[in-house]
């Protein structure tokens, strides 16, 4: 008898067959962009170190990212999955807290059908 009629079965000596399935499907993470926001206060210098720090950026990346949040506003520091992403956002404002600095981070869903965004 070919293995086939035994499937989902129990065979002739009791035994139950099984179809395994080999195709195991994964869905891709929806990722979030992780934004630092401008301020009159925070040293640029506490801001490079941060995004050098926490989002692993060399320092002449960190310094150009730095600017131009500080020029035109919010700039992106990463993109990561959203428990990431929030982790990294926490890790910001703790430190900046900790160090008396108001400099404040976000986090946006990156595809812009569902441009929520998330503070808290
Ligand atoms: N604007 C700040 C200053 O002139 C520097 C700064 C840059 C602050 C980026 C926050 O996310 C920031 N000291």
């Amino acid at each position: 008898m070919s293995k086939h009629q035994f499937d989902n079965e129990n065979d002739r000596y009791g035994n139950i067959a099984f179809e395994i399935e080999d195709e195991v499907k994964v869905k891709k993470p929806s990722m979030y962009r992780v934004l630092l926001h401008n301020d009159d206060y925070t040293p640029m210098d506490f801001v490079t170190y941060i995004i050098m720090t926490i989002f692993g950026k060399t320092r002449e990346e960190s310094e150009y990212i730095m600017l131009t949040v500080h020029t035109s506003g919010t700039g992106l520091a990463g993109i990561y999955p959203f428990d990431i992403a929030q982790t990294k956002r926490i890790q910001v404002e703790q430190s900046a807290q900790s160090n008396e600095h108001p400099l404040k981070c976000t986090i946006e869903p990156e595809d812009d059908e569902n441009d929520r965004k998330i503070t808290d």
